[in-house]
């Protein structure tokens, strides 16, 4: 049974680089802090940070230990999977309080969070068996025709702080499991959770070199990862700004790339909903992970019906909500990730009144003093947000729900889709044409009818549309895929190409 680690013991961790199967400091001066967002004078991890020489040695790293990897079988591959999953799930509490920690949301959230990286383990470990091609019949007699999934070689994987666990979990599992090296750069915030994904697949068995870890600067290491000649896909999820600068550098490249990036996700509610169910899910979507999340739900259309029956059970739910610590039993709202996005949130709240936009409730950093080191802000609704303001329009990250009425569900489906982003979006209606016409028409990846905005599963696509995602959908056989190249082999065991007409 693994034994616990410092960082679950609430001692500071030192944390360093895993390159070739050794953990070793990164060569810069510069030290990266991770702190509690709850209360920043909480240290959780120090380390010292990546250059590029260091994420050059892991590209290498991962280069050598390719063809051993490569010719491991598939089926294996997954058991190593399979194993990582059986250790993390002995440890799930320790895990998540860590995240709690280090990012700040809620611990039933944390859990929720490493529950789902686990389904995801369970389910590409299950893609070891499943690794499959297809057979095809031929224009020619005695011609074979069939597809082989093989690996793409080097991979590199950039993740973001707000789903510590589960992204680089649901990235780097397929990619393992196809038979790809990686090399895993994580966000800055978060260094202490991907050491611990990392250590589980060291303790798994997986070979040195298979997967590496760079701790370092997005500046320092990033552009080494996408545009390193032994690269052949990079998968990114993280801010629009940063994703269209991969894709433009691995499309230059002409190697494969798959970016999740933003998201302005609305959830609609329309006369006939049932209210009830609509309030649990537009709280969920908007205020949980503290909005941080790409599929949060941050636009909210009411057929004007019910729009003021709806608002004030709303901000009656709203005021409920109890901010803190998020491992503190009760509290349903932890902190921003940092000083920086507290920042981003106050400065929209600024920007959307100014644009004349109704504020509802919260606005503010809270007044209790007991939550002066962190970087808390109150949940906050606003009506009246028209598609002209900055806050219809553009990502925020954080607790800030924007609200609109309509008249009609025409019009409530014009305004779902005047929007840069598309990844999700969420219908509550019981008119079951409604619902069909919406899912039909919603220009995203991923409708949710009666549910919230939020969350994906394993076994079905996840990703969006236009400004929210380019390349190929995550999760599922899809996600597999994208790790994969598919070589068509062409066998003719008795020589009927040699006189036939095909071409
Ligand atoms: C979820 O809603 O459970 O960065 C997953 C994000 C998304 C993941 C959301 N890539 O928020």
């Amino acid at each position: 049974m693994p034994t616990q680690t410092p960082a679950l013991k609430n001692e500071v961790l030192v944390l360093k680089q895993y390159i070739a199967g050794k953990w070793i400091d990164g060569s810069t001066t510069k030290e990266i802090v991770s702190t509690n967002p709850a209360d920043d004078r909480q240290v959780i991890a120090r380390l010292r940070g990546a250059d590029k020489s260091d994420a050059l040695r892991a590209l290498d790293a991962a280069q050598k230990a390719f063809p051993a990897w490569r010719d491991t079988p598939a089926p294996v591959r997954g058991r190593i999977l399979a194993k990582a999953a059986m250790i993390a799930r002995a440890r799930k509490e320790e895990l998540a309080r860590l995240m709690t920690r280090e990012e700040g949301k809620i611990y039933p959230e944390a859990l929720g969070e490493i529950d789902k990286g686990l389904t995801l383990m369970d389910w590409f470990a299950g893609e070891g068996m499943r690794l499959m091609g297809v057979t095809a019949p031929s224009e020619l007699p005695r011609n074979i025709l069939y597809t082989l999934r093989q690996p793409l070689g080097v991979v590199s994987i950039i993740t973001p702080w707000n789903f510590p666990w589960a992204i680089p979990v649901w990235k780097i599992s397929p990619a393992l499991v196809a038979g790809n090296c990686v090399v895993f750069k994580p966000a800055s915030l978060v260094p202490a959770m991907a050491v611990e994904i990392v250590r589980i697949f060291e303790e798994a068995g997986l070979p040195a070199g298979v997967l590496n870890l760079i701790l370092g600067s997005g500046s320092a290491v990033g552009d080494v990862l996408v545009e390193d000649a032994r690269v052949k896909a990079v998968s990114f999820t993280g801010s629009n700004e940063i994703g269209k600068r991969v894709h433009t550098i691995a499309g230059a490249r002409g190697i494969k790339v798959t970016c999740e990036m933003g998201g302005k996700n609305p959830a609609v509610v329309m006369a006939d909903a049932d209210l009830n169910l609509a309030l649990a899910g537009v709280m969920k979507g908007a205020f949980g992970s503290t909005g941080q999340r790409c599929t949060a739900t941050s636009r909210l259309i009411l057929d004007e019906k019910i729009a003021d029956r709806f608002l004030k059970l709303l901000l009656a739910e709203v005021k409920k909500i109890r901010l803190g610590d998020g491992l503190e039993k009760g509290v349903g709202l932890g902190p921003a990730v940092d000083e920086s996005q507290l920042k981003t949130d106050l400065d929209y709240i600024e920007i959307a009144k100014k644009e004349g936009a109704k504020l509802l409730c919260g606005g503010k950093r809270p007044a209790d003093k007991n939550l002066a080191h962190g970087y808390f802000v109150e949940p906050t609704v606003f009506d009246g947000v028209t598609p002209k303001m900055r806050l219809w329009r553009e990502e925020v990250f954080g607790p800030v729900l924007a609200v609109t009425r309509a008249k009609s569900f025409d019009e409530a489906l014009e305004l779902a889709n005047d929007c840069e982003f598309g990844l999700t979006c969420a219908i509550y209606t019981q008119d079951l044409t409604q619902a069909l016409r919406f899912s039909e028409a919603a220009e995203v990846g991923m409708v949710h009818v009666n549910s919230p905005t939020i969350g994906g599963e394993a076994q079905v696509p996840f990703g969006g549309v236009k400004g929210s995602g380019v390349g190929e959908r995550e999760m599922s056989k899809e996600g597999l895929h994208f790790f994969t190249e598919l070589k068509t082999v062409f066998l003719d065991y008795t020589g009927a190409a040699r006189s036939s007409n095909i071409y």
